[in-house]
């Protein structure tokens, strides 16, 4: 099992810049950076990240020998894990939304920030970062329709420590069988937001596209239909469900 050396901070810039430089400098596998707080959090395309106090901010690296192409299997794998850590604490049960999102009540709950290096087609490291909304709530900023976190649905604090614990507990073992050859995307695909659904498209530089999901690859790309009929590969950006169709 994945020997992971936890290292605690209270404030960061960002866990996921640290667990990279240290990457760098040949840190090994299984390190993990949690903060209590992050004051230049980030998403991807570098978005903010909001990271009061209150919530789970951690960054691991990782650096299995598999070809960059199937490294999207560690998001899921991280994703997964982070479902089950709900599940165990907060007795939630949410969704991933493709390609990096958790959600409660079709809010966004968590999201998975997934940075690599490679070689010749391998993957040289991985760090994934994980942003869970947990004690921080918002009530009235200006994320307070799109965001979610456990203890606004619970309604009551979570203990943020436990929830990192049962994350890694978790992942370990979800880790151990992906590096024994068990996929995780059949659990990730199975309530995988918007399959089924109407969605717009938006990738960088494109203009936006409008269909139906109808699926997920086994790499992780999302199968878009066009009202042509013509399916669409999307390996990178955001999808918006279109409630009203
Ligand atoms: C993500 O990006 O969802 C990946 C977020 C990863 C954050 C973790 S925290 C630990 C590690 N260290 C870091 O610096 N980052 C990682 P993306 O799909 O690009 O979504 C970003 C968008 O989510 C923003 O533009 C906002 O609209 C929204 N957002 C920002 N903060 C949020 C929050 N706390 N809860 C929900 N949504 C948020």
């Amino acid at each position: 099992m994945i020997p992971f050396i936890v290292i605690r901070l209270h404030r960061v810039t960002s866990t996921q810049s640290w667990v990279k430089d240290w990457a760098e400098m040949g840190a090994r596998e299984g390190l993990v950076l949690i903060a209590r707080e992050q004051t230049a959090g980030r998403g991807r395309l570098d978005r903010r990240w909001e990271s009061p106090p209150g919530g789970l901010y951690l960054s691991l690296l990782l650096r299995p020998a598999i070809p960059l192409a199937q490294a999207n299997h560690l998001t899921m794998l991280v994703s997964l894990a982070a479902i089950d850590a709900c599940q165990a604490i907060a007795g939630v049960h949410p969704r991933p939304k493709w390609p990096n999102d958790l959600l409660l009540h079709n809010r966004k709950l968590a999201g998975v920030l997934t940075e690599l290096a490679g070689e010749h087609n391998r993957l040289r490291f991985a760090i994934i970062g994980l942003g869970l909304n947990v004690n921080n709530t918002f009530a009235d900023g200006a994320l307070s329709h799109a965001a979610i976190s456990l203890r606004e649905v619970v309604g009551k604090p979570l203990d943020v420590d436990a929830l990192a614990d049962a994350f890694l507990t978790a992942l370990a073992q979800r880790y151990d069988a992906f590096l024994a050859g068990t996929s995780p995307h059949a659990a990730w695909a199975q309530r995988l937001e918007p399959l089924g659904r109407r969605v717009r498209v938006m990738q960088r530089g494109q203009p936006p596209l409008v269909g139906r999901a109808i699926g997920v690859t086994a790499a992780g790309a999302l199968q878009v239909q066009d009202d042509m009929g013509v399916v669409h590969l999307i390996w990178a950006g955001d999808v918006a469900i279109l409630q009203s169709e």
